[in-house]
């Protein structure tokens, strides 16, 4: 069949099925894309001619940045616990480079998503291109070299005939659960206008199936060995746990054999937050509760988690504990010298457990809070009622991943999406569209600070372009309230972390800036309320709930929610220093250290 390589591309992709438990879906549900001329007659040309969107071709999405179109694929895949994901389409250049945040934060968390930046010429016959990076030592070095060290798999297609093997490669690793991540295939301008004749047995209907390792014999003796040796376990729930759709297992198991469950923010909606056998989240922004056991625990059983400084509060947090590590990755189980069980998170957890075992202590859940004033604890409070049973929340970065962590009471498992892999700024609206695209039934949530807003609004056009309904509750403190903490906490003195106009002293103490972030979501094509204090962010909810096109709701909540940190978070301070604050922090700093391990 004689094919452009963008027009094989596409035809190959729209025949890509997922299978797992017996459910077949579309691998690639479709294309987001922003043209130039690194792509506009390659894929551009390729998807208008194969009349993108209708039959069985696959639809084209138009996204207002490259880093957002990979976050909105990656808040799409991880909706579908990472069994269906989009392609992302670039020119070459910046539009190329671009993707690399989003490449770094879907690797990082473990998601799927396929990038198909445009690069230069293969021939060079006319370089440089516009927008070609020259390396005077060598000339197959391209800006897209940049995506290698985020990808999980890169390839560069400099010829037609190698296109095959590249898919093929391609679609394995974005399929298999313990090496999915970004995945890029390269594509040299003049290689994706340029012809072949392929074989038709390259454009069949392909399954993929994801697989559910099953333990080892061997390695599952190991484990129960373990566990009846434990007295006090405690079960560290990751993504993996969902993602594996493992969480009815994982409450089997916990009712069973009496084991207390923690989760990571990955994690978290594993178990119900009433779950008798859920004490919350664990680590740096966990429940004193979780964190209390995670002391006294002699076995850590980590399930579907890679072990973040936050879930470890930098290697402080688990006193004398063992770990049995159950991961689909080698390399997450092995971590902390574990005992390395390497299979699915459901296939482990079904087999899992000793008979006559159970573990031999009590533990005690998670108070909730009393709340007051109109703080950003009470705003995350009520946003919570309003996401009910049915609502999904969506967050990423600054101080209201922490809050919402230790304090969100998530229905199930997928009601809970914060990002805190690459805790990326700039992630939630965009990211948001892509768990509204997989979940259109249920209502999308995102809670914005107005820093992540001021990085990447611009999706909202996007949302309504697409008559996509969104809720973005914009939460507005006039910079970086995360920051500033912890800047005052290392004796930076809050430097550059308010949104103030400069001052006489000459630094950026001055007015607050005269921003109005409300006005600006109205320009982007969303309808916006705003709210002055519970009641009206109440009500604002309800109608935000009630109306049909995607709604912003603006509230500047008072300074300080203070929920306090119950574990440490490893972050270096100054050595040496004039200012006193610095001093003192670098003596608590030091004490802190004392208590790190590494745990063999
Ligand atoms: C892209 C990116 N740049 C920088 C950071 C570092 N950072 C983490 S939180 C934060 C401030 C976030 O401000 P805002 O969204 O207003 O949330 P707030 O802290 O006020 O709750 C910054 C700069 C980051 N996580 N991501
Ligand atoms: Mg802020």
């Amino acid at each position: 069949m004689r094919l452009t390589v963008a027009q094989a591309l596409l035809r190959f992709l729209a025949n890509q099925w997922s299978e797992r438990d017996g459910v077949e879906r579309r691998l690639i549900a479709g294309v987001f894309g922003i043209f130039g001329h690194g792509n506009v007659a390659g894929i551009g040309q390729a998807l208008a001619e194969r009349g993108a969107g209708t039959g069985d071709a696959l639809p084209y999405y138009l996204a207002r940045n490259e880093q957002a179109m990979v976050h909105t694929a990656v808040g799409y895949a991880r909706t579908l616990d990472r069994l269906s994901t989009f392609a992302c389409t670039t020119s070459i250049g910046p539009g190329a480079t671009n993707l690399v945040t989003g490449a770094a934060l879907a690797t990082i968390n473990r998601i799927p998503v396929l990038l198909l930046p445009g690069d230069v010429f293969a021939t060079r016959v006319a370089n440089p291109v516009l927008q070609e990076l020259e390396d005077p030592r060598s000339f197959d070095v391209s800006v897209n070299d940049a995506l290698r060290p985020v990808s999980r798999f890169f390839d560069r297609i400099n010829r037609p005939e190698q296109l095959p093997s590249a898919l093929l490669a391609a679609m394995r690793v974005l399929t298999d659960p313990a090496e999915t991540g970004a995945v890029t295939l390269a594509l040299p301008q003049d290689v994706q206008a340029e012809a072949w004749d392929w074989p038709e047995e390259l454009f069949a209907r392909r399954v993929w199936h994801v697989a559910r390792p099953v333990p080892e014999p061997a390695a599952l003796e190991r484990a129960r060995t373990l566990l009846r040796s434990s007295r006090r376990p405690l079960i560290v729930a990751g993504g993996g746990v969902i993602y594996s759709g493992a969480c009815a297992e994982l409450a089997e198991f916990a009712e069973e054999y009496g084991v207390p469950v923690a989760e990571t923010q990955a994690g978290k909606g594993s178990l119900r937050h009433d779950h008798p056998c859920n004490v919350g989240a664990i680590g740096h922004t966990g429940t004193a509760a979780a964190n209390t056991l995670a002391r006294e625990a002699d076995l850590v059983i980590g399930i579907g988690t890679r072990y973040s400084d936050f879930t470890t509060a930098s290697r402080t947090l688990f006193g004398q504990a063992r770990f049995l590590n159950v991961n689909v990755a080698a390399f997450d189980a092995a971590k902390h010298a574990g005992t390395m069980l390497v299979a699915d998170a459901r296939e482990a957890l079904r087999v899992l457990g000793p008979d006559g075992w159970r573990a031999a202590w009590t533990f005690e859940r998670q108070e909730r809070a009393v709340l007051e004033g109109f703080t950003q604890a009470v705003v995350l409070d009520a946003v919570n009622d309003a996401v009910g049973e049915d609502g999904v929340v969506v967050n990423a970065a600054g101080s209201m991943p922490g809050d919402l962590h230790r304090a969100w009471r998530a229905a199930g498992p997928h009601s809970y999406h914060v990002e805190y892999g690459y805790s990326c700024m700039g992630y939630e609206i965009a990211g948001g569209l892509g768990v509204k695209l997989a979940a259109p039934e249920r209502e999308v949530f995102v809670l914005v600070g107005d820093g992540s807003y001021l990085m990447m609004a611009q999706e909202i056009a996007t949302a309504v372009q697409e008559g996509v309904k969104l809720i973005v509750v914009l939460v507005d403190n006039h910079g970086f309230a995360s920051i500033g903490g912890l800047s005052e906490a290392v004796g930076a003195q809050r430097l550059g972390t308010a949104y103030r106009a400069r001052g006489a002293s000459g630094g950026l103490d001055g007015e607050l800036l005269p921003v109005d972030l409300a006005a600006n979501a109205a320009s982007l094509g969303a309808d916006v309320l705003r709210a002055g204090d519970r009641a009206e962010l109440v009500s604002a909810l309800v109608k935000a709930r009630e109306a049909t096109r995607t709604t912003v709701v603006y509230v500047r909540p008072e300074p300080g929610s203070g929920v306090g940190a119950s574990a440490w978070w490893d972050v270096p301070v100054a050595e040496v220093a004039e200012n006193p604050e610095a001093r003192e922090a670098r003596v608590r700093y030091e004490e802190a250290k004392r208590e790190q391990r590494i745990y063999l």
